[in-house]
């Protein structure tokens, strides 16, 4: 599909045309040239910049920075200059249909183009580089003491304590957004100029136009999906404020309105599973067990962790992961030296160069967390025998799925199966809301944060949102769509945006908010070709080998094909749809709603 029909002639313009071939080649055979040799090119650039990034993330030191920025800076050269020349192919008639699928990648597939003028990509590339090292250095205070970023976001999970949580959230979001502001408004110039120079509107544009539609298809979908599952979301909303009402009492946390930010377990309020103490059932609904409880009692350790997850992978007829995935990953944070510790998956060579990037804690939120990264590398090495543009998810949203569906069967059945629960501990059918409100808590809580993260971008990427309009406009947003409020007043000059990993890393968001709602399709889908009978979140699929084939089929199309073929592939619908995710938690809806009775929803 092509968008931007007079790009040619300004592509035309802005690079010089290819010498034309003696031996006369058909304008067919030469676009398919060019393509060859433009993935070829970017293939490796990328994977120098793979070893960079990894160097720099694993050791950020000056050095290592500069080295990251340049090797940055060279695959968006060479990225933009790729793309400009795909606009002028792609006006080819009769292209076959992957010529015409990688020309159009070309343009779409970039995250952060930059403008072709001398020195701007390596002015945002130091740039980037740069917030990213405020970011994984950063540290906020506890007790007045400096806490980083891995302690301090195991600490909101676990503190009960308003006055230290408003401290650390407070500390964290002032040392780490703040500092970043200019950096972030210069990049934001600069992208925007390379997103336009490419025929687009601005990034965001560019950002929702790979999604094999056209950008107001791809954004009315997100509204579309967000109306579905909202009212799951509003019913969680209400009990859980009571809840932190009866907890901290109306001095911290009023009856009604938002919820102070702080009290969700969470540094982002992203998801709430770690208070699940405080909102859990009175009585007999509750789970009755604890998966850090259980890991810590088990004494896992976080290699341990890793096993587990790797071994879900197994059973369904995954082969092991490479020995060099062992030796290479960072599984937990080295004592010597600044890392970053958000945690990734990469694959170093395209191949089998597996690695995951964490600073593993023995608690359940990382057990989860294992699985998820172990799905990007499990996608990445299924589809590694395509071409390098298409070794890619289908959509960035089935990437970020892959891992969570696999762990969604993290069930007590399947605890009991490899050892960590005493079969004596599985909760009982009387217990599923519990369950239920315990996955909620992580699942249902995060939608309108992954919602609105690239909404904020989308209005500072327009021109709407200025900088000096920046923190408003963020706590805006996490009012309208979460219903929170920060602790206390932030000052114009914040960047609390700045403050989460992906706003200085420049990763888009609208991912996580697709893969909560495509995981639970992948999940039901799974759990169907399991032969799966009972309540559907009791339901794990470990060790079943139609199961791993089926999902093998569609992780190995990477991005060869526009994303609902993928989808129909696995589970047999081309639409992406919140059906899946409420069914899944249909009883629970129906009990919050009873609790909620007399009391107030919405903020
Ligand atoms: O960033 C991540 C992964 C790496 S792709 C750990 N996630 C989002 C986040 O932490 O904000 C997973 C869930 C949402
Ligand atoms: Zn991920």
């Amino acid at each position: 599909m092509k968008r931007i029909v007079s790009l040619a002639a300004l592509a035309t313009a802005l690079v010089a045309a290819p010498a034309l071939a003696q031996d006369a080649k058909t304008p067919q055979a030469e676009a398919d040239a060019f393509v060859a040799k433009a993935e070829k090119e970017l293939n490796q650039a990328v994977i120098e910049a793979g070893q960079a990034g990894w160097v720099y993330e694993t050791y950020i030191n000056q050095d290592t920075e500069a080295l990251t920025a340049r090797a940055d800076a060279a695959v968006t050269t060479l990225a933009v200059s790729n793309a400009l020349q795909a606009a002028k192919y792609a006006q080819t008639p009769n292209l076959s249909y992957d010529t015409d699928r990688k020309l159009d990648r070309m343009r779409t597939a970039i995250t952060l183009p930059a403008p072709t003028r001398e020195g701007a990509a390596q002015e945002m590339a130091t740039i980037k580089a740069r917030m990213q090292g405020i970011y994984g250095k950063g540290k906020g205070t506890l007790n007045g003491q400096p806490i980083n970023g891995s302690d301090i976001e195991e600490r909101m999970g676990t503190s009960r304590n308003p006055d230290e949580l408003k401290e650390m959230w407070t500390s964290w979001h002032d040392n780490v957004g703040k500092p970043m502001k200019a950096d972030y408004a210069q990049l934001v110039a600069l992208g925007n100029e390379g997103a336009q120079g490419l025929g687009f509107a601005d990034v965001g544009a560019q950002w929702r136009s790979n999604y094999d539609m056209s950008p107001e298809e791809f954004a009315a979908l997100t509204e579309k999906l967000w109306q579905e599952v909202k009212p799951l979301y509003d019913s969680l909303h209400t009990y859980v404020r009571g809840k932190l009402n009866a907890k901290y009492g109306d001095a911290v946390q009023a009856k009604t309105g938002p919820i102070r930010a702080d009290l969700l377990g969470n540094m982002w309020a992203q998801e709430w599973g770690n208070i699940y103490d405080i909102v859990a059932p009175a009585g007999a609904g509750d789970v009755g067990y604890d998966v850090t409880e259980l890991l810590k009692e088990k004494g896992y350790d976080p290699l341990k962790m890793v096993k587990t997850g790797e071994g879900f992978f197994s059973s369904l007829g995954f082969a092991p992961l490479p020995k060099t995935f062992w030796e290479r990953s960072q599984f937990v944070k080295p004592q010597d030296r600044e890392v970053v510790c958000h945690a990734s998956a990469w694959d170093i060579d395209n191949v089998e160069d597996l690695r995951i990037k964490m600073c593993i804690k023995v608690n359940g939120d990382d057990f989860t967390t294992i699985h998820h990264e172990l799905g990007h590398n499990y996608y990445q090495r299924a589809y590694n025998k395509q071409p390098p543009l298409y070794l890619d998810g289908a959509n960035d949203g089935f990437h970020e799925a892959i891992g969570d569906a696999i762990a969604l069967s993290i069930t007590p059945e399947y605890l009991v199966q490899i050892g960590l629960l005493d079969r004596s501990k599985v909760p009982s059918a009387d217990k599923d809301i519990g369950l239920l409100l315990r996955q909620a808590m992580d699942k249902v809580a995060f939608l309108p944060f992954g919602l609105l993260v690239d909404r904020y971008r989308w209005q500072i990427f327009s021109g709407q949102v200025k900088p000096e309009g920046y923190q408003q406009a963020w706590t805006d947003l996490r009012l309208k769509y979460q219903g929170i409020v920060p602790p206390s007043p932030r000052g114009a000059d914040a960047f609390d945006a700045g403050a989460k990993y992906h706003v200085p890393a420049v990763v888009p968001y609208t991912r996580y908010f697709l893969a909560r709602i495509l995981q639970f399709q992948f999940y039901e889908a799974a759990c169907k070709a399991a032969g799966w009978k009972g309540p559907l979140h009791r339901c794990s699929f470990y060790g079943n080998k139609d199961v791993g084939t089926k999902l093998n089929a569609m992780l190995e199309m990477g991005a060869s094909k526009p994303w609902p073929d993928a989808l129909q592939a696995f589970t047999g619908s081309r639409e992406m749809s919140g059906k899946a995710m409420m069914a899944y938690f249909a009883p629970l809806k129906k009990w919050l709603d009873k609790q909620n009775k007399g009391m107030k929803s919405g903020w």
